[in-house]
């Protein structure tokens, strides 16, 4: 364990990073300073290093349950964490799934369209130049600061990040609307994903409001600013405490259960199989026949505490995956 040391090395918009005893480990100190549009506005919001330090420390954690490597390695104080120095690559890689900001702005689009699908982009780190938007040319033949095969692998990694992140937070009522990730390469060369995971760098709004949870309550003087930082620490420990619960990392007290669900399209819904299949038994001689609709049928083994549980769990299944709520219905059975 490296002691740590009280020498910056690094004073930036909202966090100081400090060297270690070790030189391949620094420690970051989140501050409660705010930035938005590139430090040309500028502010405090009371509590928002412990939080983003907090927060960011949970995020880390889960991307490295699943699979993706991180400079995180512990959370020492509540501002404060111990991370891998890297080598940032000057580049902020941004994923929508929500238009807002930057993007709506650009194209003359309006906010809290939902994207057909998620997009990644990316744009340089730099202030003084106002982050400007890149082109894969740009960044491999003009910056030269990444290739093609960093960044299809920064583009996977950031569009698996945002599958991890999706489910978690719909899991406890939030949306991801975007977010900015930065990528660097440590001593032995591994890409790591960096810098912080917090509401200054997501959008975060609540899934049954469109409430903003995030910085650009600060960015749009919209008020309640660390209300809103407060309320994502508190969903973000909520959603934790229940991924500890979860199948692959509970005790073994849980039942197994049989799950059977029952996907039909909507009785308005134009069903062209089941329309097929019905004039075929006519022809066959089964003339009795009738609103016939064909369906699928998904069977599997969850591990839960109660049927209350599953029947939670299955129907978010089902309306994210299993079925589509537009144009059919589905029935589930637990046994
Ligand atoms: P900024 O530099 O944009 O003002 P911050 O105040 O958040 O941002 O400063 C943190 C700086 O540390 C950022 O420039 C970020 O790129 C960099 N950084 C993040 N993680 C690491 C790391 N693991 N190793 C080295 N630098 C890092
Ligand atoms: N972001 C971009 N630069 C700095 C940050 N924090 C984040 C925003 C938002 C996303 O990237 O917080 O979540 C897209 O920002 P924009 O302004 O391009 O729409
Ligand atoms: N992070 C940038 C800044 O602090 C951009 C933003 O968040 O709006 O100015």
């Amino acid at each position: 364990m490296p002691v740590v040391s009280t020498k910056p090395v690094y004073s930036g918009k909202a966090k100081d990073l400090f060297e270690t005893d070790d030189p391949s480990v620094m420690r970051a100190y989140f501050r409660d300073s705010a930035t938005a549009f590139n430090a040309q506005k500028k502010g405090e919001i009371h509590d928002k290093g412990k939080v983003n330090a907090t927060i960011s420390a949970y995020l880390f954690e889960l991307c490295e349950k699943s699979g993706i490597k991180t400079h995180f390695i512990k959370q020492i104080s509540e501002n404060e964490l111990l991370i891998k120095k890297v080598k940032i690559i000057p580049l902020e890689v941004i994923v929508r799934n929500i238009t807002a900001g930057s993007l709506c702005k650009r194209l003359g689009i309006k906010e809290g369209k939902i994207l057909k699908n998620p997009i990644v982009e990316f744009s340089y780190k730099d202030d003084a130049l106002g982050d400007p938007l890149l082109t894969r040319a740009y960044i491999k033949d003009a910056l030269e600061v990444a290739d093609d095969k960093i960044l299809d692998e920064i583009t996977s990694l950031a569009l698996k990040a945002n599958e991890i992140f999706k489910e978690f937070f719909i899991g406890v009522g939030i949306k991801v609307v975007d977010f900015k990730l930065e990528f660097g390469t440590d001593k032995n060369g591994e890409l790591l994903l960096a810098d912080e995971l917090s509401p200054d760098n997501f959008r975060f709004w609540d899934a049954k409001t469109n409430e903003k949870l995030d910085k650009d309550r600060f960015r749009q003087d919209l008020g309640n600013v660390e209300g809103a930082y407060q309320e994502m620490l508190k969903r973000v420990k909520e959603g934790s405490k229940s991924l500890i619960a979860s199948p692959s990392v509970r005790n073994n007290k849980s039942t197994k259960y049989s799950v059977k669900v029952q996907v039909l399209p909507k009785k308005d819904i134009l069903d062209p199989q089941g329309q097929a299949v019905e004039k075929a038994l006519s022809s066959l001689g089964y003339k009795d026949i009738s609103e016939l609709r064909i369906g699928k049928e998904v069977v599997f083994k969850i591990d839960a505490d109660s049927p209350a549980e599953v029947k939670k769990i299955v129907n978010e299944m089902c309306e994210r995956l299993l079925a589509n709520p537009v144009i059919e219905d589905f029935s589930i059975e637990i046994k």
